[in-house]
């Protein structure tokens, strides 16, 4: 593969003070070929970019489809981008459906990131209700068509794509390395119907109960450029296991 892996790590709404301390310690001992990427909660960017290794990402978990005003409670992207993230990670299933982001709000939210100079992390996934009506293909390129129709494909040079299959997230069933990259395969091949090059240079992250003995597998693939860890990004210890897989 070409492309540089990435690895990200989603803390979701966990983590303090001192799993940053404790990441910063050991994320200063990798030198790996992996690109890593820290993505905790917001009152904690700001911190992480100073304590982490310069070679290290900081990226945002959400941000406002908006960039300044009276909307109480947001964060915008200029100021993601001013406390030093490269990353925000944009329409997370939790986000999909615990907060009813719809894939408008998600192309706006996106075009904002880029605005302000940083890398969205967009994600796509189906429901285990989707994948048994045997709908995967269908729902996870329609929710990528969707942003590619709003935003146009060229600003998927700049950007970063994690399927993310809802069944598989925080529930220990990930999918298969096979299962997987049927998946990854569809989402490239139907950006290919778009632009071809856009389509190849794209990171494809795989997400969902990625963890260190499962991470090697599943990199391997030849679609997946690496992933978007959620529970095993909490332990210093896995995360950098995982980071080490994708080399
Ligand atoms: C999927 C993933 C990170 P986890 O949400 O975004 O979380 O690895 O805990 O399944």
């Amino acid at each position: 593969k070409s492309r540089t892996p990435l690895v990200a790590g989603n803390w979701k709404m966990n983590g303090r003070q001192d799993l940053l301390a404790e990441m910063a310690q050991v994320l200063a001992g990798y030198d790996g070929a992996a690109e890593v990427v820290i993505c905790p909660p917001y009152p904690y960017l700001a911190a992480a970019r100073s304590v982490l290794p310069a070679t290290i990402g900081v990226g945002g978990q959400n941000l406002s489809d908006q960039d300044d005003g009276a909307f109480t409670g947001e964060v915008s992207a200029p100021m993601l981008a001013e406390v030093g993230c490269g990353y925000v990670i944009i329409g997370h299933s939790e986000r999909r459906a615990l907060y009813e982001e719809t894939d408008a709000l998600i192309a706006a939210k996106f075009s904002r990131a880029q605005a302000a100079g940083l890398v969205p992390i967009l994600c796509v996934g189906e429901t285990l209700e989707e994948r048994e009506a045997g709908d995967t293909e269908a729902v996870v390129c329609g929710q990528l068509q969707a942003v590619v129709d709003a935003v146009g494909i060229a600003a998927f040079d700049r950007a970063v794509v994690a399927y993310e299959p809802v069944w598989a997230i925080g529930t220990g069933r990930t999918a298969s390395p096979e299962q997987a990259q049927e998946v990854h395969a569809s989402l490239r091949k139907s950006l290919a119907q778009n632009d071809k090059d856009i389509a190849e240079s794209l990171c494809l992250l795989y997400g969902g109960s990625v963890k260190a003995d499962n991470a090697a597998l599943l990199f391997a693939q030849s679609d997946i450029d690496g992933g978007l860890i959620g529970g095993a990004s909490l332990t210093a210890d896995s995360f950098i296991a995982i980071c080490q897989a994708a080399e």
